[in-house]
């Protein structure tokens, strides 16, 4: 069995040269200087991410986990319901010892409730490399040796548009990821109309690995070229400076009706594209009559969508005659349907691009989600890249991934998803490695109380992240520069050899030891770990890559070759606009995949589900979760720029950018008078569910109205053992609703929500989120 010290054997010259690594933010080198991390980006990254400026504080933080620990009272008590999850102590233990006692654990729980007691969704960001990612390692672990697990489906970003997409446009990659690309708008695009923007911070930021960050470039080539931006939000920042973007500032959660006055529009001066419409969509003509208020008595018209959006009506106008004629693009963000009735927006974006003729057309069309991650908008790799399998899974239940407070309150209840009627299960034990369930899930005060219902937490971490504090079995994990792997991503041509540059963290393991003795315990080691050592699975994932790159006639590097070298670019598929453009030239011949084979304006399917919250064609349903005088600001809680969510917060570039050690929130001027607060002081944020502070920016570049306070500062209540203590570090999720989007997809609608803003006059309390819970041995 490889353990983290043979791992280690190999590479030796790690203080005098730079070693090729990779990660979500990008591809870059690293080396152990005097003691010191010293990383440097790609050099070829024309623009590269400051992210990747937290390894350095954090490698050694005092936040990382040093040993295995267990919490007190499941210890002494054995597993079982506690509400001291997050209160409690923990003791320091062997790995052999903890290990005896969680294979113990797992056994019973397999032996007396079966598999499907487990929840194993273990939903997160983990870490780039293909072998060492956490889910797959966890699930592959789930499946091979209790027989499976409980999992979730769908992801925190993208709930709403996952599942309504297959209904009314067809594959969800197709949209995404095979469509319009930076390439096409920095050549074709007229005018690009960006519903919540692009943001540059969250484009630097990929799953797997990125060599080359070309955003800021593509819009910048664009506009040169003399393609207009459009940006519609709260938040003049989300499209860059290089975008030259008129700001059309607008009311959060109401997009759906904008876009709706701007088809409008076009419908009563004949703008609309009907030979379009006619060819490529079903329904038009149900949906035409909705909007010309037909069916309800109210047109859809500018002045409608004016009072909802705050959008004077003749710039609503005025917009959708600057749409029609030219090569526009209508990109909507996930942020939109993260928000109660999600699926409404993403649905519209298409709709409105059907109605301006122009999906599947180069630079134009319908952009979903272009901008939130770099591996959208850019081209396939033609080869495969390695992939780790996770085995088969012997339990078939799941849930929506943002429903896990609802399941583990309300075992046996039933609940709407995608047009069935499903129950939660009864879960005894939650195993997690690889995300951070305190960081992403909504109204954490309930998520809490919903942990402490369970018999037993496990939790694989590199630092005390929240989740890592409420588990009763914390297990060290390495971070990614302490061990090897390979980085790539189907998107990106760059394949990296990652070299690790350093010892692991005190006792940390890598997931795949941790779970290869775990496996022993329960007598499944060999079909775990098929007799592999960590080089020998590198070499085993590499090949099907080479094999592929052979038959192609391509220089197909050795294994050792490969490993030796700085990483080598794999060959990409043309950027041909994939199976919209096919549609489009020829709907009868290249269907999409929805149930009429083209795109579904109405949908007979979605209209059979009957849900109030979801009909049969877009609909302006409006917020049930509007300001009011307790709460009379609506809170936008969207990704952090300084991190990846809640990682490395502890870094040295999130720390930097904090106030006073808080996270930051904007506001603007008029609001910030009115309340009496000023730039750079300290304000409460609250609502029923809780309450937090944060330091205060006050900038012009929001809208009135709007306050912001990006997601992922640590979970850090001023005192543990109080219910609705003060959280006192700025995180949002304090604040926000664990409500589903919709009962079609049962989003998460984590980013918007209505929030009181006070100044904060008392004595600041201190920051504690990063101090160790537990007495542990420090390594030198
Ligand atoms: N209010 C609000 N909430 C949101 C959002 C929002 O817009 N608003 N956005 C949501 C979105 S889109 C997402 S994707 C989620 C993100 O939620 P997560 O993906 O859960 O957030 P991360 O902080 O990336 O958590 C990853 C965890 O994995 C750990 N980790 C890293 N590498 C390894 C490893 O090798 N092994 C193990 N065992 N662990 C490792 C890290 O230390 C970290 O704690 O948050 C969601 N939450
Ligand atoms: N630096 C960094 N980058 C990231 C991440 C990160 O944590 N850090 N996370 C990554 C992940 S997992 C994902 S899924 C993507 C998420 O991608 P998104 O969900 O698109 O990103 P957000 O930053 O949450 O939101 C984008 C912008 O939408 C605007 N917005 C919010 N609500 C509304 C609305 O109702 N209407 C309009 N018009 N605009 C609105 C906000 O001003 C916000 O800045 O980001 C990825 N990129
Ligand atoms: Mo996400």
């Amino acid at each position: 069995m490889t353990t983290s010290s043979d791992q280690m054997s190999e590479p030796s010259g790690a203080d005098e040269s730079f070693r090729p690594h990779t990660s979500h933010w990008g591809v870059f080198s690293a080396r152990m200087q005097d003691g010191r991390l010293e990383v440097r980006p790609h050099p070829g990254d024309p623009d590269p991410n400051e992210i990747i400026q937290n390894f350095p504080a954090a490698l050694r933080h005092r936040a990382r986990i040093a040993q295995p620990m267990v919490r007190r009272g499941w210890l002494e008590r054995g597993p079982g319901p506690d509400d001291r999850r997050g209160r409690d102590e923990y003791l320091p233990m062997s790995w052999s010892a903890v290990l005896d006692l969680l294979g113990g654990e797992l056994a019973r729980i397999r032996d007396n409730h079966g598999p499907g007691a487990i929840f194993g969704g273990s939903y997160g960001w983990a870490s780039a490399g293909r072998f060492h990612h956490a889910q797959s390692q966890i699930h592959r672990f789930l499946n091979t040796s209790v027989g499976g697990y409980v999992r979730s489906v769908n992801s925190y970003s993208s709930g709403a548009s996952s599942v309504l997409v297959p209904h009314v446009i067809g594959d969800y990659e197709d949209l995404v990821k095979r469509n319009v690309s930076w390439e096409q708008i920095a050549a074709h695009s007229e005018i690009v109309l960006a519903f919540g923007g692009m943001a540059l911070k969250n484009s630097m930021v990929a799953g797997g690995s990125i060599s080359k960050h070309v955003e800021r470039g593509a819009m910048d080539r664009a506009r040169a070229r003399g393609c207009q931006f459009v940006l519609v939000g709260p938040l003049r920042g989300d499209l860059p400076e290089e975008a030259g973007a008129e700001w059309v500032s607008s009311n959060p959660g109401s997009d759906t009706a904008l876009m709706m006055a701007l088809v409008h529009t076009l419908v009563v001066n004949g703008l609309h594209d009907r030979g379009f419409l006619e060819r490529c969509t079903i329904g038009w003509p149900i949906f035409e009559r909705y909007l010309l208020g037909e069916t309800d008595g109210q047109p859809k018209d500018a002045a409608w969508a004016a009072a909802i959006t705050g959008v004077p009506a003749d710039a609503i106008t005025a917009l959708a005659k600057r749409l029609h004629g030219q090569r526009a693009l209508i990109v909507v963000a996930h942020a939109l349907q993260r928000a109660e009735h999600g699926e409404q927006p993403v649905w519209m974006g298409m709709v409105l691009a059907a109605a301006l003729g122009q999906i599947g057309l180069p630079g134009g069309g319908y952009g979903y989600g272009l901008g939130a991650i770099a591996y959208y908008g850019r081209r396939y790799n033609a080869v495969p890249v390695p992939t780790f399998s996770q085995g088969r899974n012997g339990v078939s239940d799941f849930i929506p991934v943002a429903r896990i407070a609802d399941m583990l309150l309300n075992p046996g209840t039933s609940y709407r998803y995608n047009g069935q009627t499903r129950t939660y299960p009864e879960i005894k034990l939650v195993y997690w490695a690889g995300g951070n369930p305190f960081h992403h899930h909504q109204d954490l005060n309930r998520l809490r109380q919903a942990f402490a219902w369970l018999d037993t937490l496990v939790v694989h971490e590199l630092a005390w992240t929240a989740t890592a504090r409420h588990a009763d079995i914390v297990l060290p994990c390495t971070m990614t520069l302490e061990r090897e792997d390979i980085g790539g991503s189907s998107n990106d041509p760059l394949l990296v050899p990652m070299q690790p540059v350093v010892e692991p963290y005190g006792e940390a393991r890598d997931d795949y030891a941790i779970f290869a003795d775990l496996a022993e315990r329960l007598g499944t080691r060999q079909a775990f770990t098929e007799g592999r050592s960590v080089r020998q699975w590198l070499e085993h994932l590499y090949e099907p890559t080479r094999v592929e790159l052979a038959a192609q006639g391509l220089p197909a590097p050795s294994f050792q070759e490969f490993w030796a070298g700085e990483g080598f670019e794999l060959p990409q598929l043309p950027d041909d606009g994939g199976r919209l453009r096919k549609f489009r030239e020829d709907p009868a011949g290249h269907p999409l995949p929805t149930p009429t084979g083209k795109l579904e304006i109405y949908s007979e399917t979605i209209a059979s589900f009957g849900e109030a919250d979801c009909p049969g064609h877009p609909t302006w349903l409006g917020p049930t979760n509007v300001p009011d005088k307790a709460s009379p600001y609506v809170l936008v809680a969207n990704q952090p720029r300084t991190r990846l969510h809640s990682q490395f917060d502890f870094g040295g570039h999130s720390s930097e950018a904090k106030h006073r050690g808080r996270e930051v929130a904007s506001m603007h001027p008029a609001d910030a008078a009115a309340r009496g607060i000023a730039d750079g002081d300290i304000v409460r944020i609250s609502n029923e569910r809780g309450a937090c502070l944060a330091g205060l920016r006050v900038t012009d570049g929001i809208r009135q109205g709007v306050i912001q306070l990006p997601t992922g500062a640590w979970y850090d209540p001023a005192d543990p053992t109080e219910d609705k203590s003060l959280w006192v570090h700025g995180n949002p999720n304090v604040l926000t609703r664990d409500v589903g989007t919709s009962a079609l997809a049962q989003g998460c609608t984590g980013q918007l929500t209505t929030v009181q803003v006070e100044r904060f006059d008392g004595n600041l309390p201190p920051i504690q989120a990063y101090d160790p819970p537990a007495r542990q041995v420090v390594p030198a």
